[in-house]
């Protein structure tokens, strides 16, 4: 999806992309009386590489995501923590391969996606690029990344691309159990000993920040932004999406009795909500540049998995072509 085709396609303004001005009229009427788009529907092309764009980006973001977690399966404290985890890492697969579907009705392959993960052509969400060092990274990584992600996802729900924001919906009511867990394990770590509350408020300072940076760049150097709130896409700019997260986040860890790691975060009684710092996207951009602190080693995990399983897709298809040749003897 990310190959720069894709991407300069996406970027020319909609006037630049050669569309029958009626088929185009009818289609914004559509959009604006709330109407899903179906795949056999005429949709521009714009429209539909948009949406490979950013619903594959979402689904290597979901495989890509199973990688920081799944890291900690094996050392989890106890039996229930260890089952949740299994079950939470599992429901991320189940999500790349629904969101893997719902781009395939755009008229791209399974294939074709994940060879341009594998590839680095493709981009998914810069916060997997980010270690776990403790078992406190649990915690954060659904408090506030699988609460990042539940503020970002619940608008596409209503997503103007029916199988897209049908997918959402059941994705949306995972992503909710992921949340809760992960604040349930903050909440125990935070109660716990001084050691256990030491661990909770480190998670909190080093994945603040990149959850904020989740929601993407700023609305002044957002490119696509503006045409995907027209198509209804996005229902949402990416800076209101973020602000709803801080509003939301931050009387939670004053529950939590830990500490937002920035000292300019403050209340502002006017505008009815929360002014945070600066975000530093120079560290935002090297790190979609591929040079964040595991870029390289979560490709490497992917590519690696898919060689593992190479025998089993060439053994299924095997299987598929002697069961299709005994149908027809
Ligand atoms: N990381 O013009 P915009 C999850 C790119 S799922 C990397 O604002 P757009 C579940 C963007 O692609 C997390 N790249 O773009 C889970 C574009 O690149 P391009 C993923 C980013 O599409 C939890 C360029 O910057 N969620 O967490 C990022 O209108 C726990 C310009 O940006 C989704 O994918 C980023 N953070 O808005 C799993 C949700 N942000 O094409 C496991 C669906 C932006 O120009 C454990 N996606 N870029 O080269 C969206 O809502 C949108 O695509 C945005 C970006 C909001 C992410």
């Amino acid at each position: 999806m990310y190959t720069q085709g894709l991407n300069e396609l996406a970027a020319r303004p909609l006037a630049a992309v050669q569309e029958d001005p009626e088929r185009l009229r009818r289609f914004e009427a559509r959009i604006d009386a709330e109407e899903k788009i179906e795949p056999k529907d005429w949709m521009p092309e714009t429209y539909r590489q948009t949406l490979i764009r950013q619903i594959s980006q979402h689904a290597h973001s979901e495989i890509v995501g199973m990688l920081p977690e799944g890291n900690w399966i094996g050392r989890a404290p106890s039996l229930l923590r260890k089952s949740i985890l299994i079950a939470k890492v599992q429901d991320e697969g189940g999500h790349g391969a629904y969101l893997y579907s719902a781009a395939e009705t755009l008229g791209i392959s399974r294939a074709e996606l994940i060879e341009q993960l594998l590839s680095g052509a493709a981009k998914y969400s810069s916060i997997f690029n980010y270690p776990t060092l403790t078992w406190a990274d649990v915690g954060a990584i659904g408090w506030l990344v699988d609460g990042a992600a539940i503020m970002n996802q619940i608008p596409l729900c209503r997503c103007s691309y029916g199988p897209y924001s049908r997918a959402m919906i059941r994705i949306c009511k995972e992503e909710s159990f992921h949340q809760r867990q992960g604040y349930d394990l903050m909440l125990k770590l935070a109660r716990g000993s001084a050691a256990q509350r030491a661990i909770a408020q480190d998670a909190l300072n080093r994945w603040w920040w990149p959850s904020l940076m989740m929601f993407g760049p700023p609305d002044t150097a957002s490119p696509h932004t503006a045409l995907s709130v027209r198509w209804k896409i996005k229902r949402f700019t990416n800076d209101e999406l973020r602000q709803k997260f801080v509003d939301f986040t931050v009387p939670q860890a004053r529950f939590l009795g830990l500490e937002i790691p920035d000292p300019a975060l403050r209340w502002d009684a006017g505008r009815g909500q929360h002014v945070h710092g600066e975000i530093d996207w120079s560290e935002f951009q090297e790190v979609v540049r591929g040079n964040g602190p595991c870029n390289r080693d979560r490709l490497q995990a992917r590519r690696d998995a898919h060689e593992s399983g190479r025998w089993v897709r060439e053994a299924a298809l095997a299987h598929a072509a002697k069961r299709a040749r005994a149908a027809a003897a």
